[in-house]
Parts: C-alpha cells; sequence; structure tokens
C-alpha cells in the first residue's frame, strides 16, 4: 500500500506535535503549515523535525494555503491552526475571526480546489456549548458560545458541515473537550498551576495568581485525543463526534490535586485570586458526553484526572531544574 500523507495545520501547536508523533508511528509522510517568526517556535516538535516536512503558510493567506494543499497532496489534512486562547480573543476579536473562523473557510476552498479527494479533519471544540443548554453535551447539544473564540470556532463547525453537505466532501468535525499536556501553552490555567506549582518547590516563586477558581472543566489527555482525530478519518463516512472523559473538575480541584503532587496540603496560602483575570463572560461548566465515540471509533481516554495533574507538575520540576543547570 502507498504510504499515506497527511497535512496538519497549527503543527507547532500542542495537538499538532502531538498529532505529527502519532501518524509518524502510522507510517504517514507528515507536512506541517507553519507560519513565519522572527525567532523559530519549533519547541514542541524538535525531537521529530528531521521526520517531517515543513511548508510555510498562514491562514490569512489563501494563496499560501493553497500552494501547500498543491504541493504535500495529502489523503488526509488535519486543520488544527487557530488563535486558540479564550482569553486573547476578547482583546483580538477581529484576529480571532480571521483565524478561528474565516481561515477554516480558506484551508476549506483549498481542499474544495485542489484536492477533494482529501479527508479533512476540523478542530471544533467544547466552547460552542458556552452557557450550556444541558448536562452531559453531547453531539446534539444546542450552541451557545461565549466568547469571541467561541462564536469562531461554531462558524468554523457549520462552514466544515456546509462544505461537506454542498461539495460532498469528507469532512469530520470533532468537538473536543479540553486537553492538557506537558506541552500545554504557558498561558492556560492546567499549564500556569503546574508550571508555577513546580517554581514553588523549587523556591522560584512563593504564589499563584488566578482568576475564577470555581468553573469546572473536562480535562483529558491531548495524546489521548489526537488518537481520537485519526480514527474519525479512518471511518467510512464524515460525521461529527464528543471527545471528552466524561468527568469534570474545577479550577480549585486542579489547584489542589497539583500541590498534593508536591506534598502541601495547604495550598490556598498560594492563591492570589485577581479579578483581572476573570473574563467578561464565563463558561462555568462542560462535561462531556462521549458515547458516541465510544462506541463508533472505540476510542477512550487512557489518562485520569489525577494522573494528568501529575504527569504535568512533575514535567514542570524536571523542566524547571533542567533549565536552572
Ligand atoms: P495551540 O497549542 O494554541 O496551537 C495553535 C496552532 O495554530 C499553533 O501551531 C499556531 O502556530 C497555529 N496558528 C495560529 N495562528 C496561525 C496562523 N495565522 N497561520 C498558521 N498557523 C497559525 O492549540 P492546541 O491546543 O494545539 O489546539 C489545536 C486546535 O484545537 C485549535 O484549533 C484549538 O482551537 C482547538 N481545540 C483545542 C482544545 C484544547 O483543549 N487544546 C479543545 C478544543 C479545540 P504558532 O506556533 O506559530 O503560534
Ligand atoms: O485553560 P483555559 O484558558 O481554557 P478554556 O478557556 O477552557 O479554553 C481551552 O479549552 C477549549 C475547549 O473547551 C478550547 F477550545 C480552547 O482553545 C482552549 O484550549 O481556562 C479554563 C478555565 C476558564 O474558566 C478560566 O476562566 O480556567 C479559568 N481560569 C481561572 N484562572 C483561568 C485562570 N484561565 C487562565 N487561562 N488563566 C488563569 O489565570
Amino acid at each position: 500500500m502507498a504510504q499515506k500523507r497527511a497535512l496538519i495545520t497549527g503543527i507547532t501547536g500542542q495537538d499538532g506535535s502531538y498529532l505529527a508523533e502519532f501518524l509518524l508511528t502510522k507510517n504517514y509522510k507528515v507536512f506541517g503549515l507553519t507560519r513565519r517568526t522572527s525567532t523559530p517556535n519549533y519547541e514542541r516538535i524538535k525531537h521529530i523535525e528531521d521526520k517531517i516536512e515543513l511548508i510555510p503558510g498562514d491562514l490569512l493567506d489563501q494563496q499560501s494555503i493553497t500552494s501547500a494543499v498543491a504541493y504535500s497532496k495529502p489523503d488526509e489534512i488535519y486543520n488544527l491552526a487557530a488563535q486558540s486562547f479564550v482569553a486573547t480573543s476578547w482583546s483580538q476579536p477581529v484576529l480571532t475571526g480571521e483565524f478561528t473562523a474565516l481561515g477554516v473557510t480558506r484551508v476549506l476552498e483549498a481542499v474544495r480546489q485542489i484536492k477533494p479527494q482529501a479527508k479533512f479533519y476540523q478542530a471544533s471544540s467544547s466552547e460552542m456549548f458556552g452557557m450550556v443548554r444541558e448536562n452531559p453535551q453531547n453531539e446534539s447539544t444546542p450552541f451557545h458560545p461565549r466568547s469571541p473564540y467561541g462564536v469562531a470556532k461554531v462558524y468554523g463547525h457549520w462552514i466544515a458541515i456546509n462544505y461537506r453537505e454542498s461539495y460532498n466532501l469528507f469532512i469530520v468535525s470533532g468537538i473536543l473537550f479540553n486537553h492538557e499536556s506537558p506541552r500545554r501553552g504557558l498561558e492556560f490555567v492546567t499549564r500556569k498551576i503546574s508550571h508555577t506549582v513546580a517554581k514553588i518547590h523549587l523556591k522560584q516563586a512563593d504564589r499563584i495568581v488566578l482568576g475564577n477558581l470555581d468553573a469546572k472543566r473536562d480535562w483529558g489527555f491531548a495524546g489521548d485525543y489526537v488518537k481520537a482525530m485519526w480514527l474519525m478519518l479512518q471511518q467510512d463516512g464524515p460525521d461529527d463526534y464528543v471527545i471528552a472523559t466524561g468527568q469534570n473538575h474545577s479550577v480549585a480541584d486542579f489547584v489542589e490535586e497539583a500541590f498534593g503532587v508536591i506534598g502541601v496540603k495547604n495550598w490556598k496560602k498560594y492563591i492570589h485570586v485577581s479579578k483581572q483575570l476573570f473574563r467578561p463572560a464565563e463558561v462555568d461548566f462542560l462535561i462531556g458526553d462521549s458515547s458516541k465515540a465510544r462506541k463508533v471509533l472505540g476510542w477512550r481516554p487512557t489518562v485520569g484526572f489525577t494522573q494528568l495533574v501529575r504527569m504535568m507538575v512533575e514535567n514542570d520540576i524536571k523542566l524547571l531544574r533542567a533549565n536552572s543547570k
């Protein structure tokens, strides 16, 4: 059988790096779209850089995306690139719309025009459920996004479905709940906590400044979630799937668990709550029902909450120790 070819937008991000690793284990030829930066930001993929091929391009630039599709001739396209940080979407709402919403249409257009046989994965998000209408949330739960990011993701979700229905393309949308890892960006709450707890352990910090401690998220491990993306493209037909653990915890629970890893019980004395970090509109409570993915794809998470938090804190301690040598 000919070697399969995959193009990943957002390959330098958390999910892109895990997905690239995963596809290499399946013997894919992996291409990744990367945008120009003044200094290289290949931190997450440097260990596999010689096994993948990077193609310059940007979600704002139709020509570069079309050229990347023409050059890589992919059997599968994973559209992971986005302005993915919810808080930034209020300070840069137009940019978020350009990247996270219209960017999807640009990639879809390239596929439609150049490689309509390719299978396409769209990175949709549980942020689309926002002010939730039911618990747990599944594929038919109505959307009520609460941020410019969430609104942009709803557009991306529906334009993907529209291209599937209009042009009969193999397009799937994965509605993924929060997934974390040692490669998570430092601005997201889980990594902010694990990294600062590691610093406190090493006496490099004495407190964590956080916003809303009561928000609840269904947190899984990114390595498990990229496998679900791939499984969705291996089915006979395109469909949409919720990917989640089915358990949720508050930000405070995450803090407590992280301090537990370094043997600290009285964690509250290290927390400073700043109103500045509260969002103009919050998503209070997310919990996903992934029974369709479990039944149809045979997918299930392998890393639970406790293991995830431990993995992140221990990794950050190792990282900080190595950096201070
Ligand atoms: P991430 O770590 O923030 O990575 C985002 C990627 O998009 C990076 O590679 C980034 O490149 C790239 N990108 C941003 N703007 C771009 C542009 N204009 N042109 C080309 N590339 C651009 O995000 P992630 O956590 O891996 O998430 C992957 C996708 O899944 C995103 O679409 C996110 O919205 C969605 N999602 C994530 C979660 C989650 O919990 N992680 C849940 C649901 C959905 P640079 O490295 O150059 O910045
Ligand atoms: O870690 P967060 O920034 O992730 P959020 O907003 O849930 O979004 C992530 O998951 C989505 C899937 O549901 C993705 F689509 C999206 O791309 C991203 O990956 O915030 C989680 C919660 C929020 O309720 C926030 O208000 O943590 C709360 N929080 C409290 N203090 C904080 C902080 N969030 C951040 N980032 N920083 C804080 O200091």
